[in-house]
């Protein structure tokens, strides 16, 4: 039965929460950005904008010259190829093509006259602080979290020299190297004064949880993430599953920090495309559920590369309630993805999940990232309380406003402050 509801009131309906979903500031809790102290890390402007990986991987699809030959172009023309095969020879309506266009257009650059050189001019009389001000502003941003890497020379030396924090960038301490490939990590870790040893052991594992215990702290980390392979298996016999067992998931639930997982990626598919080489398999979700059952202690955040695994991954939140679920990840981050996704998250699990992250790896990008992700998460939050709605129950602008606040950063808040 339908309560007689008319039109213009479930348009009002959709207006608020349209409304609600445009401006109300998100927690952006996985990006590969950085705070301005880590320099030439930090990404931005129009360059770096169209030297993105995922528009090489689209320009490479028109060039026809050698991968090395474009590699040993410097950033500029680098740029300029991909912007005359991706904007000039062809419109960009590539999500990512469509995204630069979105990002200029919110910074105020007419891009329609295709000018360039008087883009590049624009962006050359920025600084970088405003820009960043800006640009979190323009994207409604609370707080980025970074990808955080104890790994990386660049980034390692930073941390030891210590800096002023910006207090919109949190960190999440990245471990792909320990979980990934132990030997050469434990040969650095021994290095760097954490006794691994050469094989497994107690001691090798103690040596691991004070190497987290040490650079979460550092980091001030608000979680712990890893990458994963789609054919990533636990319980297993071998060295990736021996470390989180005794080591990394020991230290994670006594220090009360998420998990983050990702997996799906399978690395260098094309290793001439560099950044651009990783590609996507469908992942055996087999280790998550193992994980959340064996360590219901622990705080599992979860998501999935390939867009086949989205539904099981909604049904093993529904299982697990120390499962997190977020973000539309990399491949699955365009329109029509991110509404599938969407619909069935909130369709099976309500709120209790992060509809989006940006993963942006220049600044500039949480505009569009953001801009394209609230249209879409707001068109089916509309539906949803529209839904409601035509069955008698009308929720007030302050529950929608609770409602998406939870979404932006709320209720995985609420999760990583949770203890079961
Ligand atoms: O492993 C990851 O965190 C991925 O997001 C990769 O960094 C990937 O290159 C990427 O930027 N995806 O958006
Ligand atoms: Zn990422």
């Amino acid at each position: 039965m339908h309560f007689n509801i008319t039109d213009s009131h479930e348009a009002e309906l959709r207006e608020r929460v349209l409304d609600i979903v445009d401006e109300t500031p998100v927690d952006d809790i996985h990006t590969h950005l950085y705070d301005p102290a880590f320099g030439p890390l930090l990404l931005w402007g129009i360059d770096d904008l169209l030297t993105y990986h995922y528009l090489v991987a689209e320009s490479f699809r028109y060039f026809d010259l050698p991968y090395a030959d474009f590699w040993k172009f410097d950033k500029t023309t680098q740029a300029n190829l991909i912007w005359d095969a991706l904007f000039l020879q062809h419109s960009p309506v590539s999500e990512a093509c469509r995204g630069v266009i979105t990002t200029l257009h919110a910074l105020g650059l007419e891009a329609k006259h295709r000018d360039l050189p008087a883009i590049r001019k624009w962006f050359a009389e920025q600084s970088i602080d405003g820009h960043i001000q800006k640009c979190i502003e323009l994207a409604g941003i609370k707080s980025i979290c970074m990808t955080n890497s104890p790994f990386d020379d660049l980034e390692r030396q930073v941390w030891h020299k210590g800096f002023d924090r910006e207090p919109w960038f949190t960190s999440a301490l990245r471990i792909d190297p320990l979980i990934l490939d132990w030997p050469r990590t434990a040969r650095r870790m021994n290095e760097w004064g954490y006794p691994t040893g050469e094989e497994l052991s107690i001691g090798a594992f103690d040596a691991v949880k004070k190497f987290l215990a040490d650079w979460a702290e550092r980091m001030d980390a608000k979680y712990v993430m890893v990458s994963l392979p789609p054919d990533f298996e636990f319980p297993a016999n071998n060295e990736s599953a021996e470390l989180l067992d005794q080591a990394v998931l020991p230290f994670c639930r006594d220090a009360g920090l998420p998990l983050a997982v990702m997996p799906g990626v399978v690395r260098q598919v094309n290793p001439q495309l560099l950044l651009a080489g990783d590609g996507v398999e469908r992942t055996n979700l087999t280790f998550l559920k193992n994980l959340c059952a064996a360590f219901p202690q622990n705080k599992f955040a979860a998501t999935v590369l390939a867009r086949e695994n989205q539904h099981e991954l909604c049904v093993l939140a529904r299982k697990f309630r120390n499962l997190h679920i977020f973000g539309c990840w990399w491949f699955t981050n365009t329109p029509s993805i991110i509404e599938e996704m969407t619909r069935e998250r909130t369709e099976l699990v309500g709120l209790s999940y992060t509809p989006q992250h940006s993963d942006a790896r220049v600044l500039d990008q949480i505009i569009y990232k953001w801009q394209h992700s609230r249209t879409v998460i707001g068109d089916v939050l509309a539906d949803k309380y529209v839904d409601l709605l035509r069955v008698g129950w009308e929720c007030s602008e302050e529950e929608i406003q609770r409602d998406v606040e939870g979404l932006f950063g709320g209720d995985f808040a609420r999760f990583c402050r949770a203890s079961f």
